[in-house]
């Protein structure tokens, strides 16, 4: 039977497990990157370990995130994180190298390798064929000590693209469109490979959007053919040798099929609070804009930049419209210059923000209250922009250039009435490229000194399983609670080494006395329990939403469905995931409740059945704890590193 890209890739990694969807497998990692604000815990967690270098093929480590440096702590930080890259073997780049996702497609993605990073969107990579997984920090730091990856062998959709894009029409579009037709849940445990006819029409950098914004629908990761288009772009980046063909054999079969024509594809948005409510921009035109940011590791490649520059030349941003630009790399920055570019995207009046995540992120550029704010980034999750009443627009950087000249949301075909013609951007046949920003670790090593400042602290430690989880819900949530929901990032994420104090904001935007509950049930000797909706967890690879619940005593979440990167986090730090075996159970449950889990580790030793006993409520109902062998070990010792301890 013939094989599929994602098939061809896996099996060639396998080190455990048989390659039969749905089942565990564990895959060798070749590369692995991670960014600052996950990063930290991860070579902390890494050093604890044990291991004198990396194992990997290469292993970089960005610095994208937290570049705001108001306090000392980022700085700190930084520091560590070039030190430690210094002593085992790490390329490190430099604040202002740019965002990770597009840095690394720039200069190491290779098509046909593994590249496991600490950040949601690493699918990016699956742009150049590469299988590109998010993950949380501690299996990033496993993969670097050479342990495998283990993930559950996924069920690949084939998503067949026809026609060609018309005029005004970007990546972002198509992937919007995937949003409305998968949504943001119920999707774990797949991957989308993309094939057809259309995919030849498609850029590197439109690819690279496609798969980067596949993780808000909860995939694996997203994958595209290696061909001549990436082979090109290879090229252009002086990389031709890292250059292989991937394709599908011509019988593949896969778990579903869909087909979508290009053609038939309109300008969209992702409207206000998640990336999955999906719109024409047609039917929300004319609505006043406050602010338009342009970047991201969605939306800031040369391309993306060349477009938004040939759309405002000669214009200026309408006078309500506060317009911010963040470039995806120094070498977009250097690309765009050297075209002319950058002087007309300033000319036209962009507050031009640093090369990094910045205002994705909500580290910089809140728009005002009740702003309507317009991005091409990725997520409008609530409050995640700093301002918890604006209402945030995802939307392509030809919609998003639209409303910086008119003020306005505008279906950017109209733009041709006012005279303005479709920019065609050529990629260029060499990029201009200059790799002074990465240091490459020294031959030895040892006389390394690891630096750390007083932002530094120790990973928290887990204990192991008790036997009985005796406790209070201390807080019940909705569906689709993502991790910028259970922990900010913004402002608060310079406390990222600081787990105590970044404990303090835990599901701030949802109920801001959480954290005072929780340490009240914590000081009465009584375990928190946290009970969810569906996809528990979505977005970010942020561990720290699993990590700082366990500092605050959480020993369960129960909910009606988890998202996969958030699972794997709460079994690394030893907080069991568990989903209601009946959903209707859920509607029983107040914020308050007494819960007991009786014999919960001899039950999980046993694969029997877990009932819960509601004592406020005097009721009682089964829960399931859907782990592998491995995984209901790991939570018995009390998580990933208490479990590694246990083998050596
Ligand atoms: C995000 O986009 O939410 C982040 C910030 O990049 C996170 C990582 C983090 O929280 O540090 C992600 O996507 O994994
Ligand atoms: Fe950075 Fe935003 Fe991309 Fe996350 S989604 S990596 S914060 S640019």
């Amino acid at each position: 039977m013939g094989k599929n890209i994602v098939q061809k890739i896996l099996e060639k990694h396998l080190v455990e497990g048989k390659y039969i969807p749905g089942e565990e497998i564990g895959i060798k990692i070749d590369q692995t990157l991670t960014q600052d604000a996950t990063g930290t815990m991860a070579y902390l967690q890494f050093e604890a370990m044990g291991v004198d270098s990396i194992k990997t093929e290469l292993s970089v480590s960005y610095v994208d995130h937290n570049t705001v440096q108001i306090g000392f702590e980022n700085a700190d930080d930084h520091k560590y994180l070039q030190s430690v890259a210094a002593k085992y073997g790490i390329i490190f780049s430099r604040a202002g190298n740019g965002i990770c996702h597009q840095v690394h497609l720039e200069r190491f993605g290779k098509p046909g390798k593994t590249l496991l990073g600490s950040d949601s969107h690493t699918p990016t990579g699956g742009g150049i064929g590469m299988i590109a997984i998010g993950a949380g920090g501690l299996d990033v730091a496993v993969a670097m000590a050479d342990g495998p990856f283990y993930l559950t062998c996924p069920k690949v959709i084939k998503v067949n693209l026809t026609g060609k894009l018309q005029p005004w029409v970007a990546a972002k579009d198509v992937v919007l469109k995937m949003l409305e037709l998968f949504t943001t849940k119920g999707n774990v445990g797949c991957v989308f490979e993309y094939s057809g006819e259309g995919v030849k029409t498609l850029s590197v950098p439109e690819r690279a959007t496609i798969t980067n914004m596949g993780a808000e629908c909860g995939v694996t990761t997203s994958v595209f053919p290696s061909d001549s288009i990436t082979k090109t772009f290879l090229k252009a980046q002086c990389r031709e040798k890292d250059w292989v063909e991937l394709k599908a054999d011509p019988n593949a079969t896969y778990e579903k099929e869909i087909t979508v024509n290009l053609c038939e594809i309109e300008p969209l948005t992702a409207y206000p609070h998640s990336p999955g409510n999906i719109k024409k921009v047609r039917e929300l035109e004319g609505m006043d804009v406050d602010q338009v940011c342009i970047g991201s590791c969605t939306n800031s490649s040369f391309k993306d930049l060349m477009t938004v520059a040939h759309i405002l030349k000669g214009k200026v941003a309408h006078p309500q419209v506060s317009f911010v630009i963040a470039p995806g790399s120094r070498q977009v920055i250097q690309n765009i210059a050297l075209k002319g570019a950058l002087n007309d995207i300033i000319t036209a009046g962009a507050r031009l923000a640093e090369s990094a995540c910045g205002f994705c992120i909500g580290n910089s550029q809140s728009p005002k209250s009740d702003a309507i704010s317009l991005r091409t980034s990725n997520r409008n999750f609530l409050g995640r922009s700093g301002t918890k009443s604006a209402q945030v627009y995802l939307v392509s950087p030809e919609t998003a250039a639209a409303a910086i000249i008119t003020g306005k949301i505008t279906d950017p075909r109209d733009l041709e009435k006012i005279g303005i013609t479709y920019p065609q951007i050529k990629m260029p046949n060499k990029f201009f490229i200059d790799d002074s920003l990465f240091i490459y670790p020294p031959k030895n090593s040892e006389k390394i000194k690891i630096a750390r400042g007083p932002n530094i602290g120790d990973p928290p430690a887990s204990d192991p399983m008790v036997d009985t989880i005796t406790g209070e819900v201390t807080i019940k949530v909705g569906d689709k609670i993502t991790t910028d929901h259970i922990i900010p990032a913004g402002s608060k994420m310079k406390y990222r080494s600081n787990v105590p104090k970044y404990s303090e904001f835990l599901f701030e935007v949802v109920d801001p006395s959480f954290f005072e509950r929780a340490t009240k049930i914590k000081q009465t000797g009584k375990h928190n329990i946290i009970v969810g909706g569906e996809s528990y967890g979505q977005g970010s690879s942020r561990e720290h939403a699993a990590l700082c619940p366990m500092y605050m005593g959480v020993k369960a979440v129960i909910a009606k469905t988890f998202e996969r990167i958030h699972t794997a986090n709460l079994i690394n730090f030893g907080i069991i995931p568990l989903t209601f075996a009946k959903d209707a159970d859920y509607d029983t449950i107040d914020q308050g409740d007494q819960l007991e889990i009786p014999n919960i580790r001899i039950h999980l030793k046993k694969k029997e059945k877990i009932m819960v006993k509601n004592k406020t409520k005097g009721s009682e109902f089964e829960v399931k704890a859907t782990l592998s062998d491995r995984q209901r070990d790991i939570m018995l010792a009390g998580g990933t590193l208490a479990f590694m301890k246990t083998k050596q």
